[in-house]
């Protein structure tokens, strides 16, 4: 039997790969020269599309391919995919929750202890010999018993939350409706109001047009000089814009980004900024978790080629 064609529009580590050619014939989209000529000389045999969470697969290359069957995101927001016109064809649509929480959770938790004890600019300190030369490297933010807010107390919210519980911090959250499962946190609906609460604002929302820049420009002089945004989630659920001119002017404190409008190729602004802590969105990129979300990428086709209930369905 002949294997089923899939699209690969981006890289996958190399274990992916070797599995993933098992099963079918992968079609390598991002190391095409001329990417539409490609997509048009192969489109009477892909079946199915394999993705990342923050490439997905548009209208104009779902239509592009009269016989796709199923995208497979390598990554738990699928906001990059068009879910309307998946739909309107009956594409199914998976992605890999949970596999990630964890990690996305440290990471985030991870970025705003670094960013408030300035641990790479201390590291600087040693390594530039100021220590010997200037003495004691300057006084930092406490974390311990801060106050926290975390918009979007899904999945990774929750588990951002149960690492500052562990901190004594005083948690609130905002999301569409109050948690039974958050009992022991204050909720406050209103993002702005949420701000004025916090010393630290978590962004754990998914991406979209419904949370399109929930973080504007009130959020964040809410937030204020002394605050700080660490977002993990995706860059449209801030207005870049407002974020980039609180920072240069000071009315935002520090900003601890894993996640950007345009990036890799982000605002070239960011990288002269003091008050930033940068990532090259990796908070899902542990061995462990990227193994496990490759495997559920695989395991969501196997299963849909096979004729088995998909693993992890978004539509
Ligand atoms: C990426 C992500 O998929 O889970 C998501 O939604 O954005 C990430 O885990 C990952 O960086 C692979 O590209």
């Amino acid at each position: 039997m002949t294997k089923p064609h899939i699209l690969q529009i981006g890289p996958y580590p190399t274990w992916d790969v070797e599995e993933l050619e098992k099963s079918f014939t992968l079609l390598k989209y991002y190391e095409a020269k001329d990417a539409e000529a490609f997509v048009a000389e192969h489109a009477d045999k892909i079946t199915g599309i394999a993705t990342r969470g923050e490439l997905g697969a548009n209208r104009a290359l779902i239509e592009a391919l009269p016989k796709l069957e199923i995208i497979s995101v390598y990554g738990v927001g699928y906001d990059a995919v068009d879910l309307t016109a998946a739909k309107e064809r009956n594409i199914r649509v998976t992605n890999t929750p949970d596999v990630l929480t964890q990690d996305v959770a440290d990471l985030g938790f991870a970025m705003m202890m670094a960013a408030s004890r300035n641990i790479i600019g201390a590291q600087q300190w040693v390594k530039s010999g100021n220590w010997a030369s200037k003495g004691m490297f300057p006084l930092q933010n406490r974390v311990f018993g801060k106050k926290v807010g975390i918009l979007g107390l899904g999945r990774i919210g929750y588990q951002v939350a149960r690492r500052c519980a562990a901190f004594d911090m005083d948690i609130a959250y905002s999301d569409l409706v109050e948690h039974d499962y958050a009992k022991d946190m204050t909720y406050v609906q209103d993002p702005v109001a949420l701000a004025e609460h916090a010393d630290f604002l978590f962004v754990t929302l998914t991406g979209g047009a419904a949370t399109k820049h929930i973080v504007n420009k009130d959020v964040i002089k809410a937030l204020g000089p002394n605050g700080m945004i660490i977002n993990v989630s995706r860059a449209s659920n801030i207005d870049e814009e407002a974020l980039l001119g609180a920072l240069a002017d000071g009315s935002l404190g520090f900003a601890a980004l894993d996640v950007f409008e345009g990036e890799p190729n982000l605002d070239p602004r960011f990288l002269s900024l003091e008050n930033v802590l940068l990532q090259p969105h990796h908070a899902s990129g542990t061995f462990e978790t990227r193994k496990a979300m490759g495997k559920l990428v695989r395991d969501n086709l196997i299963a849909h080629f096979d004729g088995r209930e998909l693993i992890s369905p978004v539509l």
